[in-house]
């Protein structure tokens, strides 16, 4: 398979000697849409031939802050010029502000830094486990973690254990045990499931490759009171939802739930470097013992300085405050094309997932049109694209990128006729 499948591709010059080069020496896992970035400022790209593209995935939500965000590049050029990385094997002086500031974002004792969010998922898992042996008394080796059809947790071999997406599950035997699955919203299913090996439920509270789904009303404070009454520990993984995407510090906000582990990264790292961590109670974290787990690159200088960016932009409240306004906008534009085009949208703060009428086409070909007309979005399954823009975005970008997906849907309906 080429990565050159796209007519586009070969229409634009440098692009396609891009393309052509990336194809001839990189593993195929992904298969990108014929733009190759070469700069970008807010939520702006701008390809090698310099055509200009409004950023409707930042990277997953790792680009909350936008492109290139000024503080979080003041942050990191300050720590490049005085240290990058010691280990954990030595101290440093940015570590304990950086955990210190983020625990109390979040209103936890602990954090656990780590790199990528699978490396944060992971670690949950094991601190979830160790949890039930010496707390729970869950006998050694029995251990079981509830998770939700329809999750992303991450591409390691444990998460994708107990992912039920084929594509990222196949083929990549024997899978780690100690995982069930029940339906994503499913309270009544939630509580059978649990028995006396149960440490954790692990869930996405809105989630987000299966397609912005949010929790039906209720459910997160029922898995809560479920969780606390089996005494068993609620991981809520935020990596995707959290830091402002929905219009709240953390999602799990938004339904009054507290869980007893967050599970944090993508954002947290300022679309600069990689940063995620594990945030709880002492209660919890503390069964973590010296030697018992840890990262070459977890909680370096360089990270830890430029979370402390991203928890202090956090802190001001100005990024939520984005998310809601603008969401909220965003929400309305996009239900003006319900019945022409498109058959539900799903909103929450500046996060969006929008199912288009699987009779035009899919979400992917929605996605390469997008393109054309100078947008960037990504399809999460079958008929569905998710719009994630960098919260910088304005109001008028907002509208002018719905009005390209209303151009797109009216060419599709026109095509299906012909
Ligand atoms: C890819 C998906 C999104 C995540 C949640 C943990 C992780 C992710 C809720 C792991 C990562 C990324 C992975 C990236 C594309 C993207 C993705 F399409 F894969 F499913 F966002 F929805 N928890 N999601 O969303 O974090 O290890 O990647 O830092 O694998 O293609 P990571």
């Amino acid at each position: 398979m080429s990565l050159l499948s796209d007519a586009t591709a070969a229409s634009s010059p440098g692009v396609a000697d891009h393309l052509r080069q990336a194809d001839a020496h990189t593993a195929h896992n992904y298969d990108p849409l014929p733009v190759v970035i070469a700069a970008a400022e807010g939520a702006w790209v701008t390809d090698v031939a310099g055509n200009r593209y409004l950023d409707c995935l930042s990277a997953y939500s790792a680009v909350n802050f936008g492109h290139r965000n000024e503080r979080v590049l003041a942050a990191a050029r300050a720590q490049l010029d005085r240290v990058t990385l010691t280990s954990r094997a030595f101290g440093h002086d940015q570590l304990g502000p950086f955990c210190a500031e983020l625990a109390e974002l979040v209103g936890k004792q602990l954090v656990l830094p780590m790199n990528t969010g699978a490396e944060a998922v992971e670690s949950a898992i094991k601190v979830a486990r160790k949890w039930g042996y010496q707390v729970k008394g869950v006998p050694n080796g029995r251990a079981t973690i509830i998770v939700a059809d329809g999750n992303f947790h991450g591409r390691t071999t444990t998460i994708i254990s107990f992912s039920d997406d084929p594509d990222a599950r196949a083929d990549f035997g024997p899978y780690t045990p100690g995982f069930r699955t029940v339906p994503y919203g499913d309270a009544t299913a939630l509580a059978e499931a649990i028995d006396e090996h149960t440490v954790a439920v692990l869930l996405e509270p809105v989630q987000g490759e299966a397609g912005v789904i949010l929790p039906p009303l209720g459910y997160l404070g029922l898995v809560r009171e479920l969780c606390t009454r089996e005494n068993v520990l609620f991981i809520a993984d935020e990596i995707q939802s959290g830091l402002a995407r929905t219009g709240r510090t953390l999602a799990c906000e938004h339904y009054d739930v507290v869980p007893d582990m967050y599970l944090l990264g993508k954002a947290l790292g300022g679309g600069v470097v990689p940063v995620s961590a594990v945030v709880a109670d002492y209660d919890v974290l503390g069964v973590l013992r010296p030697g018992q787990h840890g990262s070459t690159f977890g909680g370096n200088p360089l990270a830890c300085a430029v979370g402390r960016a991203v928890v202090a932009m956090l802190g001001t409240g100005e990024y939520q405050h984005r998310a809601r306004q603008l969401g909220e906008h965003l929400h309305r534009e996009l239900d003006a094309l319900v019945s022409r085009g498109v058959t539900a949208v799903r909103c929450l703060g500046l996060w969006a997932g929008v199912d288009i009428d699987a009779t035009l086409g899919t979400g992917r070909e929605v996605c390469r049109r997008l393109l054309k007309h100078g947008v960037l979005a990504k399809e999460t399954h079958g008929a569905t694209i998710r719009l994630a823009p960098p919260l910088v975005v304005e109001r008028d970008e907002l509208s002018w990128a719905v009005g390209a997906l209303h151009a797109v849907l009216t060419d599709m309906t026109s095509a299906t006729r012909t």
